[in-house]
């Protein structure tokens, strides 16, 4: 499947390239630490100190319906909820533990509240769901040392998935997290996506089930990005990178801090020129991008969170149609001005560098232009050919908005790349450059005359 290819992508799943763009929320009783969310483990901390500040865990601010406003505020299409994280901890009223935010202090179901509200916003909704669970001595020994342990461990994992796909309505992803250290045999993954696809035939699955041993040059153990297998998993999950998968759909998840996923008290924030070329390199690469909150212990979203993603939101009121719906783009070389989206006909240019001149020359680029236009301000542009160089004029000096301007190119038919422009510096047949070389000359001195050789 060429994921750039709408018509390759299944009707039940075109929703996602129609989003690019999500929500991730990490949330649980780590954020009362507000050292992240992998704190257990990281400081070692007493498992029995945890559980109790986790219990009496009540998070009275948390409304799902201020967070659903949030994420659209932001442009944001859809998002994804950590139900339980590595720390065993369900924020969802499960029938088989009683660790839960149900059963617990808050006395409440968060995953029922946030289904319901994110859905009544018009935004579709994913459970993250870790496989991990720090708590519990068979998920370290492992199958090959605590078979009974392990086989008891696994039973609560496959029923607990099974009651968040049967108790919480249509769920539109679903994301493993913390195969580590176990495989999808040992996982029995097969059976437990089977069982997913029965309840839910319409659900994206994502790739962290834990790897294939036997399968080609799969690694010993799952990798931090949960060990992945082409065989199992509808999408891929590169994590705090923007790397394509070639043949399947992926999603790009990031922080909008530094390094936590977890509410972490005074982290720094990433600001919305950074989180915007993140969402216009994902777009641009055919995939979309899962940018992360993490909540606060009394279930606020921090303010930066807010401040920096509303400045995306507006962008995207404007300059929507060059994320939304796209498919790939990158055609030709365009490094030195930011990125290119293509939609059906149209090329959108998204300029990260504006730099003040009145012309846009583009090179690489082989294309009939209807229309150009400064999408920003709505500002027809001139274009110009050149031989092979189509030339763009009109451009202000200053630059038309504070994040990156968009320049819509409708094309009479689907734009490509010239020779030279058909792969990117350091890839390629290099000899595709040999006559743009030779135009000069061969001669390593300047203004000698043909023929000498540099002696
Ligand atoms: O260990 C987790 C981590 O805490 C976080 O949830 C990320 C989010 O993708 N996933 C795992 C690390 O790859």
């Amino acid at each position: 499947m060429n994921i750039t290819d709408k018509s390759m992508i299944p009707d039940k799943w075109k929703w996602f390239p129609e989003c690019r763009f999500g929500m991730f929320i990490h949330w649980g009783p780590y954020s009362r630490q507000g050292r992240g969310e992998q704190v257990l483990f990281r400081e070692h901390l007493n498992q029995k100190e945890y559980e109790k500040t986790a219990c009496a865990w009540n998070p009275t601010k948390f409304n799902a319906k201020k967070w659903a406003e949030t994420a659209k505020s932001a442009g944001m299409r859809y998002a994804v909820l950590t139900t339980r994280h590595h720390d065993g901890f369900c924020l969802w009223d499960s029938q088989y533990t009683n660790y839960s935010t149900a059963k617990q202090a808050a006395g409440r179901d968060f995953v029922k509240e946030y289904v319901e509200a994110f859905r009544k916003a018009g935004l579709r909704v994913g459970l993250y769901y870790s496989l991990a669970d720090w708590r519990i001595p068979a998920y370290w020994e492992g199958p090959e040392n605590d078979s009974e342990g392990w086989s008891i461990f696994r039973n609560y994992i496959h029923n607990q998935v099974r009651e968040l796909l049967s108790n919480y309505g249509i769920i539109d992803e679903f994301w493993f997290d913390g195969a580590w250290p176990r495989n999808a045999y040992e996982w029995d993954s097969f059976k437990l996506v089977d069982m997913m696809r029965d309840l839910q035939p319409n659900i994206l699955i994502n790739n962290r089930l834990g790897i294939i041993p036997d399968a080609d040059n799969a690694p010993k153990f799952a990798t931090g990005e949960g060990g992945t297998s082409k065989e199992l998993g509808d999408f891929g999950t590169p994590e705090h990178h923007i790397t394509p998968e070639p043949d399947r759909l992926w999603e790009s998840c990031q922080v909008t801090t530094w390094r936590l996923w977890g509410y972490a008290i005074g982290e720094r924030w990433r600001s919305a020129d950074l989180l915007l070329d993140m969402l216009a390199e994902s777009a641009s690469k055919g995939g979309n991008l899962l940018l992360n909150v993490g909540p606060n212990a009394m279930g606020e979203i921090p303010e930066e969170f807010k401040r920096e993603t509303a400045k995306l939101g507006k962008w995207l009121r404007i300059h929507g149609e060059a994320i939304y719906d796209s498919e790939g783009g990158d055609i030709c070389e365009m490094v030195t001005r930011g990125y290119q989206v293509v939609k059906g006909n149209n090329l959108y240019l998204i300029i990260r560098f504006w730099d003040g001149s009145e012309s846009l020359r583009l090179d690489g680029l082989k294309a009939n232009i209807r229309r150009a236009t400064l999408l920003t301000t709505g500002k027809s542009l001139k274009v110009e050919y050149e031989n092979n160089v189509i030339i763009l004029n009109g451009l202000s000096s200053q630059s038309p908005c504070d994040l990156f301007p968009v320049i819509k190119l409708e094309c009479v038919e689907h734009p490509t790349p010239l020779p030279w422009a058909n792969a990117r510096l350091w890839e390629g047949d290099p000899r595709r450059m040999t006559s743009w070389a030779k135009a000069r000359g061969e001669s390593v001195f300047v203004g000698k005359s043909e023929g000498d050789n540099g002696a």
